[in-house]
């Protein structure tokens, strides 16, 4: 074996490891939520449980004009919810299961954010925890106004 192939070797046992506790790493630092919501909303600080729960930090942020709020992040009125959050630079309008927010995060794609229009009922918050969501779809959608179905919950 000449010199360089056993330092390519040795180089390349040397930074696999190193590369899964950077992979390890990365994921554990959570993401923090800052979620904007109306000072009586109940069922918006059980989503913030829901996303707790699920490894991230969210600060709860009270706020009285809810529409100013969706109107500044680009939430139109056939997607918005009680709740508006903002996580590493998307918006996560509504009841939206972690587990989308955390693809969305791994995925980056080209949207202002996602979202769960209304209050759907089977949605995490709305309903006791730990049963699954059913019934409804999370939608991603971008600046230009377009929303397709991101993950439909049957
Ligand atoms: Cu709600």
């Amino acid at each position: 074996m000449c010199q360089l192939k056993r330092l390519k070797l040795v180089l390349g046992l040397l930074l696999a490891p190193m590369l899964v506790i950077g992979g390890l790493t990365a994921e554990s630092i959570a993401a923090e939520v800052v979620m904007y919501k109306n000072p009586s909303c109940g069922c918006c600080g059980a989503w913030a449980k829901h996303m707790r729960d699920a490894g991230f930090v969210v600060k709860e942020v009270p706020h009285e004009n809810m529409a100013a709020v969706k109107e500044k992040y680009g939430v139109s009125a056939g997607l918005a919810s009680c709740h508006t959050a903002i996580v590493d630079g998307y918006v996560i309008e509504g009841h939206v299961p972690a587990s989308d927010v955390k693809r969305l995060l791994k995925e980056r794609p080209q949207v202002i954010g996602l979202a769960a229009p209304g209050m759907p009922m089977q949605s995490p918050g709305m309903q006791a925890t730990g049963k699954p969501s059913k019934h409804y779809s999370v939608w991603a959608f971008d600046k230009q106004g377009e929303a397709k179905v991101y993950h439909r919950y049957e």
